[in-house]
């Protein structure tokens, strides 16, 4: 029954086990015959030898890949990896696999990042591969309990909006019964909507949509985002959140196998430093990084992450006080910058927050400076009875994913990519 069966790294403190995975390769020498079965915890060596086994039992010929079942008695064999093989009892296929395989999954043969991304089911059957969505799930994990223990509210917020949350062009519309709705591109509103109505702290981890046409190795149509908000009316606050939630996150997965597989080291400062905008922008420029009114460019995020980690041993750094006319129109603004910042690492951003202009009149000016129609904007509302100051920011899950791993391509840090060329699988 494979009910009973118990993860194969058990299997080797155990005598008769019941067990279930993939087969990963398998040998027929006549006389005698080895699976290597894989589950997610691991391998080991089922050895079929003919004289010792049931001709039932060895009679069976499972294909690479297939999902089978396995019964039988743990055995001492320094051959085997882990120093131990199964010789099984009973042995059934429960779902054979197709021969050939799509794609090679072992690591000896290279396959190019889109066609993996077609047989992407299979793909992920490579361990290392698996690793990557098993330390994801702990980086949610992890970075929710924090929240939780800070007595943040978990909130789930509508995916399909009236209006574009972030401006731009980079929206997709929908169609509503007989109305255009968009997908969300984050769920900023409704957070402030959360404050607004007496939650005081929320958090949210949830697909948020963008309709961006530049193929880049760092932009998915559609991402995770791990977002946060709070009453406060300080930007160091926000800062100083987001480095305690991080370091805590990277003190909770140093044991992760995905760490271990991509042989990552995980260093944490003492300090991330704070750069403003203007700052940076006479730093890069100095390297010899050209940038853009407003923007550092990706070019100037790299530089400034070697900066940072030459003058202060840190692979992140915060970038803070953007120009006002670069940035959302909620951004609180201080004389002709904004109080937001951008959190860089390892040469990219994984974060953006700031603290959100709550008054009601100035929110309205700065949506008509911005060319926004404060009409079409539902949620000025909630701008009007009471709202506390507050500010947030959110954590793009991939990014952060594909960076701590080094990962060529945030492609990889996302089950199921979305690009403009593929909605499948
Ligand atoms: P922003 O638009 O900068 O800010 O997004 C926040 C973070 O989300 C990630 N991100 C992306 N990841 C993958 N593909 C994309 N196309 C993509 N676009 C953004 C990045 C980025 O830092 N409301 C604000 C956040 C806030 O102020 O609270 C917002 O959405 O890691």
């Amino acid at each position: 029954m494979i009910s009973e069966k118990v993860p194969i790294k058990d299997a080797f403190n155990l005598k008769e086990v019941a067990l279930a995975g993939w087969v990963e390769n398998y040998r027929d020498l006549k006389k005698i015959k080895f699976i290597i079965l894989r589950d997610g915890s691991g391998t080991l060596q089922v050895t079929l030898p003919k004289s010792k086994v049931s001709e039932e039992v060895f009679s069976v010929e499972p294909s690479q890949e297939s999902y089978i079942y396995v019964k039988g008695t743990m055995v001492d064999n320094k051959e085997a990896r882990g120093g131990k093989e199964l010789i099984p009892s009973e042995i059934k296929i429960l779902s054979a696999a197709e021969s050939p395989l799509p794609i090679d999954i072992s690591g000896k043969i290279e396959t190019d990042l889109s066609k993996r991304m077609d047989w992407r089911f299979i793909d992920i059957r490579n361990p290392k591969t698996n690793s990557i969505f098993r330390l994801q799930s702990k980086i949610i994990n992890i970075l929710s309990r924090f929240c939780e223990r800070n007595n943040f509210v978990r909130i789930n917020t509508s995916k399909l909006v009236g209006v574009p949350t972030e401006g731009g062009t980079e929206y997709f519309e929908v169609s509503y019964f007989d109305r255009k709705a968009y997908l969300a591109q984050s769920p900023q509103f409704y957070k402030e909507l959360a404050l607004s109505g007496g939650l005081e702290k929320v958090y949210e981890i949830g697909n948020v949509y963008r309709a961006e046409l530049h193929h880049t190795v760092r932009h998915l149509c559609e991402y995770d985002s791990f977002d946060v908000e709070w009453i406060t009316d300080s930007l160091n606050d926000l800062m100083d959140f987001e480095e305690k939630m991080l370091k805590n996150l990277f003190e909770q997965i140093k044991d992760e196998s995905a760490i271990k597989k991509f042989s990552v080291s995980l260093d944490f400062p003492n300090e991330i430093p704070r750069i403003k905008f203007e700052d940076a922008k006479k730093i890069v420029e100095e390297m010899g990084v050209q940038t853009e009114d407003g923007d550092l460019t990706h070019a100037g995020e790299k530089a400034l992450c070697e900066w940072a980690k030459r003058e202060h041993n840190s692979d992140f750094v915060f970038l803070t006080h953007f120009p006002f006319k670069h940035k959302v129109f909620y951004a609180k603004k201080d004389g002709k910058d904004s109080l937001s910042f951008d959190l860089l690492y390892k040469g990219m951003e994984i974060t953006t927050g700031g603290l959100r202009e709550e008054n009601f009149e100035k929110r309205k000016a700065q949506m008509i400076e911005k060319g926004l129609n404060p009409d079409t904007f539902d949620h000025l509302r909630f701008f009007k009875y009471g709202i506390p100051p507050h500010g947030g920011f959110a954590i793009g899950i991939e990014r952060l994913t594909m960076n701590i791993l080094n990962l060529e391509n945030i492609r990889e840090a996302s089950l199921t990519p979305r690009d403009p060329e593929r909605l499948t699988p």
